[in-house]
């Protein structure tokens, strides 16, 4: 916490932010001095606890960003920095992402960073997220969504970009991209994360619809790989990380990049490109109406 006080104030998040993207070589990355040196087994910061186990080299992360996990600038700087630390530690092997809200894993992006903002604002919440997408879909760590709750929008990127995705069964938690119900429309590298996961015409089908399936019909099309009751999620979690551990970590990870490359070097080669057109579309004022709108309807549907 004192470090990433330290290095807000000394840089500011977004500059933090490019040397985090501009050092990363979206595989094992390369070290920041500072950072290894502050290296734990287990750290607490406002948004999020990790709890690194040494003997298993299993890294738990827990989101705790109340009341939804949304996914705030504030909370993706804190969440970048924790995963890349992992990332750079060699006996880490495996994270496991849960969240520590009771009944949501992540609401998706905070509309709060998107509604009534800035152009400088958006465009450094996108580079954010994008930030997020590539450090997690590159990870060499085995990676396993414990899914505790609903997963709307990029809580659904967010798991998505595991290795293994485990939700618990319950009826009252979805899943899903439903941009389109916002007025917004998912960008192309949640398209394709989705279509590496459950295929062209469930995708299409999918985001033009917006649809949030409840976790047994996302289990049914594999959005998600298993539901287990809602008190096992972490336990399965955990049994099924050792799982795929078992295998050579060369090996599973030179597939895992063969498997994924492709889409990342798209989002890679059109950052600048992509943070452009998401502000270009994100501050229209039609855009800012529907938000605005959407924002009003979940207040509503709470009273
Ligand atoms: N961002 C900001 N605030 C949120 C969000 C969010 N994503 N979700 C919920 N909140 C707020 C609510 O407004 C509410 O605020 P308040 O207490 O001030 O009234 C508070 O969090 C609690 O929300 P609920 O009472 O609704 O909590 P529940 O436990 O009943 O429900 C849910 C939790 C199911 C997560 C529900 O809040 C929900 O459905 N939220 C909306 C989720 C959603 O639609 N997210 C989409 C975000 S957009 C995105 O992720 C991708 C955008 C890609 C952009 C591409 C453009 C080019």
């Amino acid at each position: 916490m004192a470090l990433r006080a330290t290095l807000r104030s000394k840089c500011g998040v977004s500059s933090l932010l490019s040397r985090l993207s501009s050092c990363s070589s979206h595989g094992r990355v390369c070290v920041s001095p500072v950072l290894v040196a502050q290296r734990r087994n287990n750290s607490t910061s406002p948004k999020l606890k990790v709890d690194f186990n040494q003997s298993t080299g299993v890294a738990v992360m827990h989101m705790q960003n109340p009341p939804v996990n949304s996914l705030s600038l504030g909370f993706l700087t804190e969440f970048c920095i924790a995963v890349e630390k992992l990332e750079m530690d060699k006996s880490c092997r495996g994270l496991i992402l849960t969240s520590s809200q009771p009944k949501v894993f992540s609401a998706g992006l905070d509309i709060m960073d998107m509604y009534g903002k800035s152009p400088e604002h958006c465009a450094e919440f996108w580079r954010a997220v994008q930030e997020m997408w590539l450090k997690l879909y590159s990870s060499n760590m085995v990676t396993i969504a414990a899914i505790n709750g609903s997963s709307p929008a990029g809580g659904c990127l967010m798991s998505l970009t595991c290795d293994y995705r485990i939700m618990a069964d319950n009826p009252r938690y979805s899943i899903g991209l439903n941009e389109t119900q916002l007025g917004i429309v998912a960008p192309f590298w949640f398209k394709d994360t989705m279509i590496n996961t459950v295929g062209h015409r469930t995708t299409e089908m999918a985001l033009e619809l917006g649809l949030l399936y409840s976790s047994s019909d996302a289990l049914k099309i594999g959005l998600v790989d298993q539901l287990v009751p809602e008190d096992q999620v972490l336990t399965t979690a955990t049994k099924t990380v050792t799982k795929w551990l078992a295998i050579p970590d060369h090996a599973r990870q030179i597939t895992k990049s063969m498997m994924r490359k492709p889409t990342i070097d798209k989002l890679t080669s059109n950052r600048e490109a992509d943070i452009q057109f998401f502000v270009n579309f994100i501050t229209k004022d039609s855009i800012q109406k529907s938000l605005g709108m959407y924002l009003e309807m979940l207040k509503k549907r709470k009273s």
